[in-house]
């Protein structure tokens, strides 16, 4: 199975991006029975989405799993939708979009293609704190999330696809202090124990 992985770059006040690390990490160790194709992404409205749907044509995948972000958050957290709407604080180079739709046409709401019980169930049992949220937010991870969704449901062969936010590394939170967050290696194993249950 090909699984198309996800990071993001830093952005806002986030110095280190922590999905960085753990899709290095991912690729480094690899999985058994799945080929893993690593993307980093930008943190850009005007291009973020073009970037991650370039991706999926040029590898063709079975699923796309796609990590950010959620600083202030502290537990593991599948995404279950994505919503038609950017808004937001400034991306990298200086856009904050208001009000505006993804994709005008499209479905106000897309549910993540992910077994976002499964990952939590099995997170669960191996200790690790994860429960499924149900909001992405309306930043760029909702975005992407949305853009693999909706190009999915347009595709004849198409994939499965999701987001998992997850909380800081402590090396993030090093540098904001206020976040609560969690050891490179717990992250690393979550997303692994996320990606077995594919
Ligand atoms: N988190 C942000 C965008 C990039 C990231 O890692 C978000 O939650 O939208």
């Amino acid at each position: 199975m090909k699984v198309l992985l996800t990071g993001f770059e830093p952005f806002l006040d986030y110095p280190i991006n922590p999905t960085e690390e753990v899709v290095k990490a991912i690729i480094s160790e690899g999985i058994t029975g799945l080929e893993i194709i690593p993307k980093i992404l930008s943190v850009r409205f005007n291009h973020s989405e073009k970037e991650l749907l370039k991706a999926i044509e040029e590898t063709n995948p079975d699923v796309v799993v796609m990590l950010g972000l959620a600083a202030g958050r502290s537990k593991i957290t599948p995404e279950r939708i994505a919503i038609n709407v950017k808004d937001g604080d400034l991306d990298n180079e200086g856009y904050a979009p208001s009000d505006e739709s993804i994709d005008p046409a499209g479905a106000d709401g897309i549910f993540s293609t992910l077994p976002i019980r499964e990952m939590t169930n099995q997170l669960v049992e191996a200790g690790l704190p994860s429960v499924i949220s149900n909001t992405a937010g309306t930043y760029l991870c909702n975005n992407i999330m949305y853009a693999a969704l909706n190009y999915a449901q347009k595709q004849e062969t198409s994939y499965r696809a999701g987001f998992i936010h997850i909380p800081a590394s402590h090396e993030l939170a090093l540098v904001n202090k206020k976040l609560p967050s969690w050891s490179l290696d717990d992250l690393v194993k979550s997303v692994r124990i996320c990606l077995e249950t594919l």
